[in-house]
């Protein structure tokens, strides 16, 4: 298939990238490098050495003798040229990343909530413009998130995207068929549940073919394909506002920092490793919906844990202390999260789970490169209301905070 991805440089796009590269795909990274400019606002850098995208690139045909092409597009704001680059290049699947992904970035300021939802909901509605536009009838594989829902599991499984429910009428009850209820818990995770509307309308108006990936925390840095060459490695971020609690609490545990829990640490989210990840988006691709299908959602997490279990679990393995520190975001203390993921696991996923030694893994990558860490960019500081930020003053080992942006 000629694959485009969208967001083809991130953490998740470039190793999904390598492994559609190498199953034989022709494949087309599509990214404007935000990414990559944020990191320079923040004042942060991945832990890991990342080369230029046009660099990884030629590095992966030099390995394996397989050509990525780079395509340097904002599509968000180039609706002409993201057109013009879909008729050209006719896609038989299009694999949409690019999105602004941290929910504490989309929190820090007015800006900062502005610019996700103007970059999130426009390059999603663009893309969805331009394939009824050029008639283009690729199937359109959308990473989404589990923390559409608010993680609340009222005491049922979440559902893999619908519910069915029974109304009142006056002539009895009638059955109906809905999105699960969304509550998103930041201006990050209420685009995404922007997202599923968007793809609700097109699906149903124009017949686009439209899988939507319900993804948890994604944890891990490398594949099989970034192993192959020091210069393929992937992105890993660590700092307050990217990097995600485990990958964090790993590299803290490396560099002898405490571990920073936020509150009690009673929350609980759900997991993915990044070679799972990068298999489930393998395998959505080749289950595509037909054309007139509803949007197909998929619950893509492999197991749930609670925030301090992990924290006392990094803490048993590496001796690291473990903070408990004032909690910068607006939500639940403590919760339950279950979840289905009966699809995936039915298209033949097999899960890697916590237990599978890759955390010393992590923890080896975080030595290796821990001279690149900025201790001063390890707390987070972007708090979602003006009061919790009042209270987010001090890092765990004592010192004044401020914000990088
Ligand atoms: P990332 O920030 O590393 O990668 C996103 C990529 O998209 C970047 O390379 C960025 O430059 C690009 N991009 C952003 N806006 C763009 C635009 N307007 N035009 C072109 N390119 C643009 O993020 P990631 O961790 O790889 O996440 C990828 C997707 O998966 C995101 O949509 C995210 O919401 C979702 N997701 C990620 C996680 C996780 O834990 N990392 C979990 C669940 C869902
Ligand atoms: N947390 C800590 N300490 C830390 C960092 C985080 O206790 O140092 C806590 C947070 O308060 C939160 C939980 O850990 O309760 C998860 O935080 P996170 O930063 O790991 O994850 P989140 O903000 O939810 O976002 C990440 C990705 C996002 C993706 C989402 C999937 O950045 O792109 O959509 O995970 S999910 O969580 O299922 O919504």
């Amino acid at each position: 298939m000629k694959i485009a991805i969208l967001g083809g440089d991130g953490f998740v796009g470039w190793p999904t990238t390598l492994h559609l590269s190498a199953q034989g795909h022709e494949v087309h990274v599509v990214d404007n490098l935000s990414r990559r400019w944020i990191d320079t606002e923040l004042g942060v850098q991945s832990l890991t050495p990342m080369d230029s995208i046009q660099e990884r690139c030629r590095i992966w045909r030099e390995t394996t003798g397989r050509a990525i092409r780079f395509h340097l597009l904002d599509i968000a704001q180039d609706y002409e040229r993201l057109k013009g680059w879909l008729a050209e290049n006719r896609p038989d699947a299009i694999v949409h990343l690019a999105e602004q992904r941290a929910a504490p970035y989309s929190m820090k300021s007015d800006r900062h909530k502005v610019y996700t939802v103007q970059n999130n909901t426009n390059g999603t509605h663009n893309l969805l413009a331009a394939l009824v536009e050029t008639g283009i009838d690729a199937h359109l594989v959308h990473l989404g998130t589990m923390g559409v829902y608010g993680y609340s599991s009222v005491g049922a499984p979440i559902p893999e995207g619908y519910l069915d429910i029974e109304i009142e009428t006056p002539n009895g009850k009638k059955g109906q068929e809905i999105l699960y209820p969304t509550r998103p818990g930041s201006v990050y995770h209420m685009t995404k549940s922007l997202d599923q509307i968007l793809f609700q309308f097109y699906a149903q108006n124009d017949g686009l073919r439209i899988t939507d990936l319900h993804q948890g925390i994604v944890w891990g840095t490398h594949t099989t394909e970034t192993r192959l060459h020091d210069q393929l490695v992937n992105r890993f971020d660590y700092d307050g506002d990217y990097g995600t609690v485990l990958n964090r609490f790993l590299i803290q545990a490396a560099i002898d920092h405490p571990l920073t829990v936020h509150g009690t640490g009673g929350q609980t989210r759900a997991f993915i490793h990044i070679q799972d990840s990068v298999r489930c988006i393998d395998l959505a691709l080749g289950d595509a919906p037909k054309t007139g299908d509803r949007v197909r959602i998929f619950n893509q997490m492999t197991e749930t844990h609670r925030v301090r279990d992990l924290a006392e679990l990094v803490a048993k393995l590496t001796g690291a202390k473990v903070a408990y520190l004032p909690n910068p975001r607006k939500e639940a203390a403590e919760n339950d999260l279950v979840v289905r993921n009966d699809q995936f696991l039915s298209l033949g996923l097999d899960p890697t789970t916590l237990a599978e030694g890759l955390l010393e893994e992590v923890v080896d990558v975080a030595r290796r490169y821990a001279h690149r860490i900025d201790r001063s960019r390890v707390p987070a500081v972007s708090a979602w209301t003006k009061e919790l930020g009042a209270k987010i003053d001090r890092d765990p080992e004592g010192k004044a905070l401020k914000s990088a942006s």
